[in-house]
């Protein structure tokens, strides 16, 4: 932020069933039928894709169904991330956003999707965050809680009051932190190993987070090990790339700057 762009990994999470909400509001939109519908989310640390156990969306944001530049497919993410994909060749034509419809955060949450390479390969759901920002990369976070204290703050919130945020506990149970990226100094979790020593209780702890956070990349990203994946036993520094243009190969991700 402030200097330079930003290089995002952007992961194409394929819907596999919607939520009742949604799948209502998708049903009335005919421009979608038969089409290849996936949520967006950008991420920093494409080498923790292992370990994805969620989707993050805000529930108080607004998407969109925008048409990619493939006539097929369909990308839900905010409508400032689809001007700027617009430039990146990642629409129909050079800066033309094609919005097919709107869809509220609050009905997306229980859309059960796609989570390229995570372990949890059956599928995980769409949950809500409380602090998504409108204005950062697509307005989709996918969440790697083992790595990102973030995510883990936010997904052990929802473990522990499904019924407060609208959870039901299906979309919860079983999707534990997974063993993506070891350090010396705290194991192989070490965004849980940070929120318990700094005593993190929520994802409202945000001054807390902001501390963790950096310690996290800090250990993980400069000092991690991959413990899962086509490259276990490198450096996650030296994975990035690699898991990066694995995700780009295959179809499952693009890049995208801002
Ligand atoms: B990262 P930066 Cl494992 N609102 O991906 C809030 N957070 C957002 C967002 C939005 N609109 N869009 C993306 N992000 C998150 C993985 C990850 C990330 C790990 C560890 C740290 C980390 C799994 N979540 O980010 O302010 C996304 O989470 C800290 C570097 O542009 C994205 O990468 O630096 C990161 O924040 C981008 O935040």
């Amino acid at each position: 932020e402030g200097v330079g762009p930003q290089e995002y990994t952007c992961v194409k999470m394929r819907v596999l069933e919607w939520s009742d909400a949604a799948a209502q509001a998708v049903a009335a939109i005919p421009a979608l039928a038969g089409k290849r519908i996936s949520l967006v989310a950008a991420t920093l640390r494409p080498e923790t894709m292992y370990g994805q156990t969620n989707c993050f969306v805000g529930t108080k944001l607004e998407y969109g169904f925008f048409q990619a530049a493939a006539a097929d497919e369909v990308y839900v993410v905010t409508e400032r991330a689809a001007r700027n994909m617009a430039f990146q060749d990642l629409s129909p034509a050079n800066g033309q956003v094609v919005r097919l419809g709107a869809i509220a955060g609050q009905a997306i949450v229980g859309t059960k999707v796609h989570a390229p390479l995570s372990c949890y390969s059956a599928g995980v759901y769409v949950l809500p965050m409380e602090n998504v920002l409108a204005t950062k990369g697509t307005g989709v976070v996918t969440s790697v809680p083992s790595d990102s204290p973030d995510d883990y703050a936010a997904l052990r919130d929802l473990k522990k009051k499904p019924d407060c945020y609208g959870v039901q506990p299906a979309w919860v149970d079983g999707y534990e932190p997974a063993p993506v990226i070891s350090t010396t100094a705290y194991g192989e979790m070490t965004a849980p190993a940070l929120c318990d020593e700094m005593k993190i209780n929520s994802q409202k702890d945000r001054d807390q987070l902001a501390k963790a956070k950096a310690i996290a990349y800090k250990e993980s990203f400069y000092n991690g090990t991959m413990s899962a994946g086509a490259f276990k036993g490198q450096p996650a520094q030296e994975a990035k790339q690699k898991v990066r243009e694995l995700l780009i190969s295959s179809g499952d991700g693009f890049a995208y700057a801002e």
